[in-house]
């Protein structure tokens, strides 16, 4: 017996017709498409975006457009499998490299959807969130979650880049995108990077409990790498030397849609991962990494992107034989852990 379906051609037209005009659509041409056999169909390609490719374009539209007509200076780093247009590097993540420039300001607003920055190069920036100022140093990940205020500044000497990593795509799918400006934010005293210095001891809360969601915006890069190094020596035969950037009140990740990790690859390490249902993101902080997955290897240089779909194994390879690297990953497995879809392989 065949189990070929249906088609919609197999239909008679005045049939289709009268379907059509009732705002009814037939299932079983389309069965197969939305519920396909054993892997999803997945849209996002593996790509990778080279920072030498894209910076000098991003400081060309720092002289094509002023940051008053730009409000975010930023390339969109967009998956062709999901049309350039949708801005997306995967169904639920967004990737930009902005520039902000000596001087430069962009104004204070807060949006729905939730982003991270991840500071690429340059020194001087900041950016305001909730009223804490956080600097921005190179490999530091600043939060800017879901209805916070939020804001650039730089008054440094050189031009700041960083890559904003936001779940724009699920959130404006979910007709839920919006967003609000605001004036200049005063900025308040005291810093969650200062509060919660040290896993294990966290602020006693005697006379009154801070009512913020998210207590700790800014995460250094010098305690993230010091961490993953303290691990690897810890523990010389931890196969994953990895970091999960959590709230570090409640241990859960530290926004509620995208993952976010550091990830330490020893001298000459080569990790296989396996096929997970999130799409996921790599970022090279420092090193020289290789990545390989759906048949092509990237070869990441420092300040590199790329990104890879759900469902494929992949492996990361540290090039150099004597020196480690470092990788910064944004997935999407809280939010599949959420819906009850997370599958690893
Ligand atoms: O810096 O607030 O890449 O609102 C996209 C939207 C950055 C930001 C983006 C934004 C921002």
């Amino acid at each position: 017996m065949s189990h070929e379906l249906g088609r919609l051609e197999d239909l008679p037209q005045d049939y289709r017709d009268d379907l059509k005009n009732l705002n009814l659509v037939p299932l079983w041409p389309s069965l197969r498409a939305v519920l396909p056999p054993g892997v999803p169909t997945r849209a996002t390609q593996a790509v990778h975006w080279a920072y030498a490719d894209i910076k000098p374009l991003l400081l060309k539209a720092g002289e094509l457009t002023p940051i008053e007509k730009a409000e975010r200076r930023v390339l969109v780093l967009a998956n062709p499998g999901h049309g350039l247009e949708n801005m997306k590097a995967s169904p639920a993540m967004y990737l930009g490299l902005q520039l902000l420039l000596p001087g430069e300001w962009a104004p204070s607003h807060r949006h729905t959807p939730n982003a991270v920055r991840m500071v690429v190069e340059g020194e001087g920036a900041y950016t305001t969130v909730d009223g804490e100022q956080c600097p921005m140093h190179r490999g530091d990940l600043i939060l800017t979650p879901t209805g916070l205020w939020h804001e650039h500044g730089h008054d440094g000497s050189e031009p700041v880049v960083w890559l904003d990593v936001l779940d724009l795509p699920l959130v404006y799918y979910m007709e839920a995108s919006y967003h609000v400006n605001g004036s200049r934010q005063s900025v308040q005293p005291g810093s969650g990077d200062r509060a919660w210095t040290r896993a294990g001891v966290v602020p006693t809360h005697v006379f009154s409990r801070s009512d913020k969601r998210y207590p700790l915006l800014r995460y250094a890069w010098v305690d993230t790498r010091a961490a993953l190094l303290a691990m690897a020596d810890n523990d010389p035969a931890l196969e994953c030397v990895q970091v999960t950037y959590v709230n570090p009140e409640t241990g859960d990740d530290a926004e509620n849609i995208l993952g976010f990790y550091a990830l330490m690859l020893k001298p000459g390490q080569a990790l296989t991962l396996p096929a997970r249902s999130p799409s996921q993101v790599f970022h090279l902080i420092e090193g020289g990494v290789d990545v390989s997955t759906c048949g092509k290897t990237f070869e990441l240089l420092e300040a590199d992107t790329c990104c890879a779909p759900g469902y494929e194994p992949l492996t990361l390879t540290n090039r150099s034989a004597d020196q480690a690297a470092f990788v910064f990953i944004a997935d999407e497995s809280p939010l599949h852990r959420k819906l009850g879809v997370y599958e690893a392989r």
